[in-house]
């Protein structure tokens, strides 16, 4: 693949957007003062560290610079891997477990499928991760939903875990499509994601997100539909979606928006940042919040990310 493959340039506009969006509500859970924050948009002093969300996502960058696809052992050989080198990069609780079984040689349909008593993982990390996929294959909206899931299964077995990363998926890619074709804002925008999950609490969400107005604020949204404080796929991607199908043009604004409902700040960021980056480019990403962004290490898809 060369760098001037379309979905080289539409996967690494993702990973900007969501690599700066996870740096940037990372540095809201180190203040006492993030109401005042919020109000006046005041910015933590770089460098704004990554986390998780960006460490998975790349290795996903990484399979699909390599495969053009998603190569299951090799993913899960990747994400072994970085989770060996960084262990203390903020992972959720269980994928500790998942993460550090795949790396003693456990096989990741085993260690993804016997987590928490044999449901598998409903966690948001397969969603969080994912928006660089769905820019990848905006041309083909079946091959991002599929590739989603398979994305999404190497951890992430529970049906809301796959659901939350078709969800960020699908939107990726319609954001993306929205650059050259006409996409609806709103709740059309939610309710085409929507159609291509199975029957699911994230896909009820998303129905309930279709009915918040446009002007609802972002506390009540929060409050209706969650704002990842459980660190649930149900909990966390109806809210993302809500305000990336209202936001899908102003990064800085949906980034705002994002933290503003508290809760799990990185990662709703790091989902929004995803999904409207697909749409604005990284030209639209504030350049002091690029420069502010940890660098990223170079993948197999660019040096120079
Ligand atoms: N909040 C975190 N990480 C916690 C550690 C932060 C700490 N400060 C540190 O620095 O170490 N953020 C990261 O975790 C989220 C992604 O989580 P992921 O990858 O989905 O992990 P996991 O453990 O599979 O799921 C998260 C939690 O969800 C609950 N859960 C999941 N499946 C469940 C099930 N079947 N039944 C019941 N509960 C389930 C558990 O509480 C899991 O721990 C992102 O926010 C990322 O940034
Ligand atoms: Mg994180």
């Amino acid at each position: 693949m060369t760098q001037a493959d379309p979905r080289y340039l539409a996967a690494r506009d993702a990973l900007n957007g969501l690599s700066v969006g996870d740096a940037f509500g990372q540095t809201f859970f180190h203040t006492n003062d993030r109401a005042v924050w919020f109000r006046d948009r005041a910015l933590a002093k770089p460098p704004w560290r990554w986390t998780d969300d960006t460490a998975m996502a790349l290795s996903i960058v990484e399979i699909l610079g390599a495969s053009g696809e998603i190569d299951q052992d090799a993913l899960a050989d990747r994400f072994a891997t970085k989770y060996r080198e960084e262990p203390t990069r903020g992972y959720g609780g269980g994928a500790h477990d998942i993460l550090a079984q795949i790396g003693s040689f456990t096989p990741w349909p085993q260690a993804s499928s016997s987590a928490f008593g044999g449901t598998g993982s409903m966690g948001n990390g397969a969603a969080m991760r994912v928006a660089p996929l769905g820019a990848f294959f905006a041309p083909d909206l079946d091959q991002a939903v599929v590739q989603a899931e398979a994305s999404a299964e190497v951890t992430h077995f529970h049906t809301e875990g796959k659901a939350g990363a078709v969800a960020v998926a699908v939107a990726a890619a319609l954001a993306c499509r929205a650059r050259t074709e006409r996409i609806e804002r709103g709740a059309a925008f939610i309710d085409a994601v929507a159609e291509h999950l199975p029957e699911c609490h994230v896909r009820e969400g998303l129905a309930e997100a279709a009915r918040l107005a446009p002007d609802t604020p972002i506390a009540a949204v929060a409050e209706k539909l969650g704002n990842g404080s459980r660190v649930l796929a149900q909990d966390t991607v109806p809210l993302v979606i809500w305000v990336a199908a209202h936001h899908l043009d102003d990064y800085e604004e949906a980034l705002w928006l994002a933290v503003s409902a508290e809760g799990d700040m990185d990662t709703t960021a790091a989902m929004v940042g995803g999904i409207v980056a697909s749409k604005v480019g990284t030209e639209g990403i504030p350049a002091a919040w690029l420069e502010a962004r940890e660098a990223l290490p170079p993948t197999a898809l660019d040096e120079g990310f």
